[in-house]
């Protein structure tokens, strides 16, 4: 299976995250990608492509255009304003309070444009970003063009990025991006099927009213994990989109065995959808050791569950989300493509 990569992702490197009222080196860091290289090199997966830089037509399907143009600028205005090296706000447009409202005032304006206080915004963040959706949307054009199953090894992640915000240690939505490259190269139907421990709320706000996009999430249950917001069972799409939305909310402390039922459960759907391709949005935090997450899979389960999307049937695109157990991060991905590629 083709990796693709770029070192670039090293350009987004925060030096802290606000975590249980504290300021600690964040979660979501550089060395999560040497484990996972690591892994797959020592597998024998060494066609690893960097991608060249496939501009914004794509991600402008997605994303609002002034949102892109504000993480284009954001850094280099907080940077004249003489604050500090990350930028970072203290202020949301809250519910009780105006959101048709875009302030001048950069705070307000970070505010805005993100969800939540986790995702500073560093000097290198947005290369970075860009580089990271290049890698999905280069295996995307890969596998339309070849048919070949791909892993796009992304970082930053992108799921909890919506059309407007970002947050949650995402600031493109890059399988979102993949599902659009391959619909504007022929496909009819593409899944996204999201198996990272966080429900995709991006990923869901983004093709919520679209029929040619099937979301399906596995994830904690939203009443005690993050985004809280979004990602409950009764969110089924709306307009052209109803009925093409799925959300399987599980308990903390969810096993394997429950766990895989759900994603039985999702396999149908997608059967029934008849996709002519899937993106697997990959996050292994669902594992037992993640600092962050209350899943209780074991490496093993990785193997098992990387042959029943194989059983699919049907071409795959992995693109690389959340997992923060980083010794034990390159196990468990390569396990997912080791079990896809032995069915
Ligand atoms: C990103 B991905 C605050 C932590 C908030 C939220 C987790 C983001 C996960 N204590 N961070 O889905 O793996
Ligand atoms: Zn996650």
């Amino acid at each position: 299976m083709r990796v693709y990569y770029s070192p670039k992702h090293a350009l987004r490197d925060s030096k802290f995250e606000l975590h249980d009222g504290q300021i600690i080196e964040p979660f979501e860091r550089p060395s999560r990608m040497t484990y996972i290289l690591n892994e797959l090199s020592k597998r024998g997966y060494n066609d690893i492509v960097e991608p060249s830089d496939q501009g914004l037509d794509i991600v402008l399907k997605l994303h609002r255009p002034d949102y892109i143009e504000f993480l284009t600028n954001v850094y280099d205005e907080w940077k004249m304003l003489d604050k500090g090296d990350e930028a970072m706000t203290y202020i949301w447009p809250a519910a009780t309070m105006r959101n048709d409202i875009i302030p001048r005032q950069i705070e307000a304006r970070l505010g805005y444009y993100s969800l939540s206080s986790d995702t500073t915004i560093t000097e290198g963040t947005w290369a970075a970003a860009l580089a990271s959706k290049d890698c999905a949307q280069a295996a995307a054009l890969d596998l339309a063009q070849n048919g070949n199953d791909v892993f796009a090894l992304c970082r930053p992640p992108g799921h909890h990025a919506s059309s407007f915000q970002f947050g949650g240690y995402c600031f493109i939505n890059n399988a979102a991006v993949a599902a659009q490259t391959l619909l504007d190269r022929g496909a009819k139907r593409v899944s996204i099927l999201d198996v990272d421990f966080h429900h995709g709320n991006g990923t869901q706000e983004i093709f919520y009213n679209r029929s040619d996009v099937q979301f399906l999430s596995l994830h904690g249950d939203p009443l005690d994990c993050f985004p809280y917001f979004l990602g409950y069972s009764g969110e089924k799409g709306s307009g052209e989109g109803e009925g093409y939305n799925h959300n399987y909310p599980l308990a903390e402390g969810t096993h394997y065995t429950k766990w895989a039922e759900a994603l039985e459960q999702a396999c149908q759907e997608i059967l029934a959808y008849k996709a002519d391709a899937i993106v697997i949005s990959l996050g292994v935090d669902t594992y037992e050791h993640d600092p962050i997450s209350a899943f209780k899979l074991k490496s093993a389960d990785f193997l098992d569950y990387g042959r029943r999307l194989a059983k699919l049937g049907i071409p795959t695109i992995f693109v690389m989300e959340g997992g923060y157990a980083i010794d034990d991060i390159g196990v468990n991905t390569v396990n997912v493509l080791d079990g896809f590629m032995q069915t």
